[in-house]
């Protein structure tokens, strides 16, 4: 299968004729190939967004929500046979793909309800016989740039709430996960969303992410990926003075207290850390547990652990998938080396399966360290795959210290039966998610997601915050008084 761009409603190869090939991590087996873009192509795209967005603004709010409820239901429909090409795409176990289907969904459908809404604020003029307002208003040109852990839900945080609002888009999806962003623009196509309006542009960052980046038509950039290259985008834009916003990462703990429920805490940790095969920004790499408990929840992972079922994640069975590439393996396994050579004890795991089924695909056997010190490298830096570390600390206060220590604030989590311990883990958690009595991951699309420090730059996805990304405000003042009144100067009167 050979994967085009989509602009302007056209499916077309890159003027550059190359093409990357899609590889399956299950197994290395080729599955498709993609166009791969240079600069006239993202060009062209621009254009056709620029031509397009004028039109969609005036297109009256509900009206655009329309198509985006025809998107939710074409979604759902499909939901099925979208998961399972997520899954041969990029690794992910079928329930967990199923999960990011859904995500995709819940935001088309919360997204779309917002045409109806689209809030401003009327406001008291200081002056008689006037009014004042402010309204939401399109930026207009959307550049989205989006990572491989997430193929779809990504696009359709940033993508719906940017064209519910009135802007077009042009996305630049992974290079690795092609066959996702093809199946969502034929479903805008197939939903009547009008020619231009969404255009996907297949490259790599360097080239094809960059152009977008500097192109001098598109107005914001929506990233989410990794901290390195979110500083060159956030470089770049700052010296254009164009809106950005950046999603990149974690350092995520779960913190387990010395009343906490540790069955519960050990699904908690098992799932945040292991799903996604620790692929997720959100993903638990830390956990900061009470000293008196320690041991026990040791013996109790490393138990639950035998239950995690490794392979294809088209397997029912199947609990941990593989990572995303051979490149990815070999990043995992240099983390675990330099954990060994700082002195973190290796309790299960540390190693690449290459043996029989797994010769051929990517896999990390999930990994456990203890005795880890916060101030380890493997205890700090975003190691993106199964790899936990845990830490041992004596109160909660030394919890947070340990959990705010980082470069990182997206997500964390605490396990306690204490309410007052739960509310106190709330506030002083520097995370912009923070759970009580669940994993770190599984956030909800209708509320804000990102987080604090190296992990954002302030805005966030999803959420009625999505719109502050995509929309400008516009303060509107209406005199009818028929007479000139100065502000600030004619208020006597
Ligand atoms: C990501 O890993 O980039 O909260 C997104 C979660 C998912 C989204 C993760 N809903 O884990």
């Amino acid at each position: 299968m050979k994967v085009l761009n989509f602009i302007h409603g056209e499916w077309k190869a890159s003027i550059s004729r190359q093409f990357a090939p899609v590889i399956n991590p299950a197994n290395g087996e080729t599955i498709g190939e993609v166009t791969v873009s240079i600069e006239a192509d993202v060009d062209e795209a621009v254009k056709s967004a620029k031509a397009a967005q004028k039109g969609w603004a005036l297109v009256p709010a509900p009206k655009r929500a329309e198509v985006l409820y025809k998107v939710g239901y074409l979604l759902k429909e499909r939901k099925e046979q979208l998961a399972r090409l997520l899954t041969t795409e990029m690794g992910k176990v079928l329930e967990e793909a199923r999960g990011e289907v859904q995500e995709g969904i819940d935001m088309a459908f919360y997204m779309a309800g917002e045409g109806r809404r689209l809030f401003g604020d009327t406001t008291p003029s200081e002056l008689k016989d006037k009014f004042a307002m402010s309204v939401r208003v399109p930026v207009g040109v959307v550049g989205i740039i989006t990572p491989w852990n997430f193929p779809i839900a990504i696009a359709t945080w940033k993508s719906f709430p940017a064209i519910v609002a009135g802007n077009a888009v042009v996305w630049k999806p992974a290079l690795e996960t092609p066959l996702m962003a093809q199946e969502l623009a034929k479903i805008f196509e197939e939903a009547g969303l009008p020619k231009g309006v969404f255009n996907v542009v297949h490259g790599d960052g360097p080239t094809t992410g960059n152009a977008l980046v500097e192109h001098p038509d598109v107005q914001v950039i929506s990233f989410t990926g990794s901290n390195e290259v979110g500083r060159i985008i956030a470089e770049k834009c700052g010296r254009r003075l164009k809106k950005v916003s950046l999603e990149m990462g974690g350092k995520n703990a779960v913190i387990v207290m010395d009343d906490a429920d540790l069955s519960l805490a050990v699904e908690g940790i098992l799932w945040s850390a292991f799903g996604t095969s620790g692929q997720r920004c959100t993903a638990c790499s830390r956990v900061l547990v009470h000293e008196k408990v320690k041991e026990e929840l040791e013996n109790r992972l490393l138990e639950a652990m035998k239950t995690l079922t490794i392979g294809n994640g088209l397997d029912e069975s199947v609990k941990v998938g593989p990572v995303i590439s051979e490149e990815a393996l070999q990043n995992i396994d240099r983390y675990v080396q330099i954990g060994k050579e700082e002195g973190a004890k290796l309790l299960t795991g540390g190693y690449i399966l290459r043996d029989g089924e797994y010769q051929k695909g990517y896999y990390y056997a999930p990994t456990l360290f203890t005795d880890v010190q916060a101030t380890m490298r493997i205890a700090r830096e975003e190691i993106f795959g199964p790899v936990v570390s845990i830490i041992s600390v004596n109160s909660l206060e030394e919890a947070i210290v340990v959990n705010n220590s980082v470069d990182y604030g997206l997500s964390s989590s605490i396990f306690t039966r204490d309410v007052n311990k739960a509310f106190q883990a709330m506030r002083d958690l520097d995370t912009g998610i923070v759970y009580v009595n669940a994993g770190t991951i599984g956030a909800e699309i209708h509320l804000p997601f990102g987080g604090t420090k190296g992990t954002g730059n302030g805005h966030r996805d999803s959420g009625i915050a999505a719109l502050d990304v995509f929309t400008e405000w516009k303060s509107v003042y209406i005199d009818f008084s028929g007479k000139l009144q100065r502000a600030q100067i004619d208020i006597d009167e």
